[in-house]
């Protein structure tokens, strides 16, 4: 939990006046909306909230949501929302980034960040482009992504989000889409984790990128194709026909067939969100053999990086009694006399 005080808002409260700049028919209307849903849903306080976010079309984010926030340098929130954290850590910080501002030029920030463990969460809207700029390929395009950039295709290897997060040392991890209406639940479950948490959202960019998502996301087919997990729940999609299982003989994932909802026989994993090992399994279950895994896929808090910095302030001023005068003469110090046109 972040904010200590609960209050009572709805939607309308988190709603400002500013004209709204994005693209219309663009992902990120759905997922302001879906953030504004779930705020009063947590009782988060918008004098107690703050968004901050980096440079990009994801990243003008905070000028819709009524409270604090700021815009900062392209790459760079985390380090404003880590200075945040500590210099007020009972603010409920929500980070924004896209996956040029989170993964190109942030990317080291963005590491820190998660590996430090800053109790805060961190939306990072993947639309596999860069936006704003007008289109150029970004570090999660796909390989053979035509574009200003690239024009003959994309021959990188793309990141995946999600990975890098675990891989930095994340202690949540979840996914969701613009328009997915399970995205408040996931939202709601990253507020609950105390410290880092991270959460994939895969945003349709219409005008550079459209539809890149659908083979998974488009409601036609979607249970066939979207794995939603559930703590405590048995992996199981394509209404309840299939499940994910683990092959004891490779160490890996495998879909099995589930007949007549006996899970249990075909050895469908129940998912444990605490079990670090399946979700790199989860995260790198290749999209077509297997459904694409969304929901949360890890959660497993340890102790945060302000809980350790305040306790750490505390023990050092223990006993000692705060006096900036004393502070300032200490060491060595000059009595400067006479005046610049007469120096002594
Ligand atoms: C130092 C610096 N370098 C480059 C830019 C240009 N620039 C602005 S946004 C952006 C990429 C944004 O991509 P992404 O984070 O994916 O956001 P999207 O627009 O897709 O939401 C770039 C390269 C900049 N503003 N500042
Ligand atoms: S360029 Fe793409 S991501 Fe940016 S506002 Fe338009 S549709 Fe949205
Ligand atoms: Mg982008």
């Amino acid at each position: 939990m972040n904010a200590p005080a609960k209050i009572e808002t709805t939607l309308k409260d988190w709603e400002t006046d500013q004209e709204v700049r994005w693209c219309p028919g663009c992902g990120d209307y759905a997922i302001l909306k879906a953030v504004q849903r779930t705020l009063p849903q947590l009782g988060a306080d918008p004098a107690n909230t703050v968004f901050i976010s980096g440079i990009g079309c994801s990243s003008r984010f905070p000028y819709y949501i009524e409270s604090y926030g700021f815009h900062t340098i392209h790459g760079r929130a985390p380090a404003f929302a880590t200075g945040a954290k500590l210099a007020n850590p009972d603010l409920d910080v929500w980070l924004v980034t896209g996956d040029g501002d989170g993964l190109s030029i942030g990317g080291n920030h963005l590491m820190h960040v998660l590996r430090r463990n800053v109790n805060m969460q961190i939306m990072l809207f993947n639309n596999e482009i860069y936006g704003l700029t007008k289109g150029q390929a970004s570090p999660t395009s796909r390989e053979g992504t035509k574009s200003p950039s690239t024009p003959i295709g994309s021959y990188d290897h793309p990141a995946r989000p999600a990975a890098f997060a675990l891989g930095s040392g994340a202690r949540f991890i979840g996914r969701g889409f613009d328009v997915s209406k399970n995205l408040p639940d996931v939202l709601k479950a990253a507020h609950a984790h105390k410290g880092a948490a991270f959460i994939e959202i895969f945003q349709n960019c219409i005008v550079y990128n459209k539809d890149v998502f659908n083979d998974f996301a488009a409601p036609k087919g979607a249970e066939d194709r979207q794995l939603w997990l559930e703590e405590g729940k048995p992996m199981l999609f394509a209404n309840d026909t299939k499940g994910i299982a683990l092959n004891r003989e490779t160490l890996s994932l495998e879909v099995v067939d589930v007949t007549d909802g006996d899970w249990e026989a075909a050895g469908v994993i129940v998912h444990d969100v605490t079990n670090r090992s399946v979700a790199h399994m989860l995260i790198e279950m290749p999209f077509g053999p297997f459904p694409m895994a969304l929901g949360v896929l890890y959660d497993d808090p340890r102790p945060t990086f302000e809980d350790a910095v305040i306790a750490e302030r505390k023990k050092a001023s223990e006993g000692k009694e705060a006096n900036l005068a004393k502070l300032l003469g200490k060491g060595q110090t000059w009595t400067v006399s006479g005046t610049a046109q007469d120096p002594v």
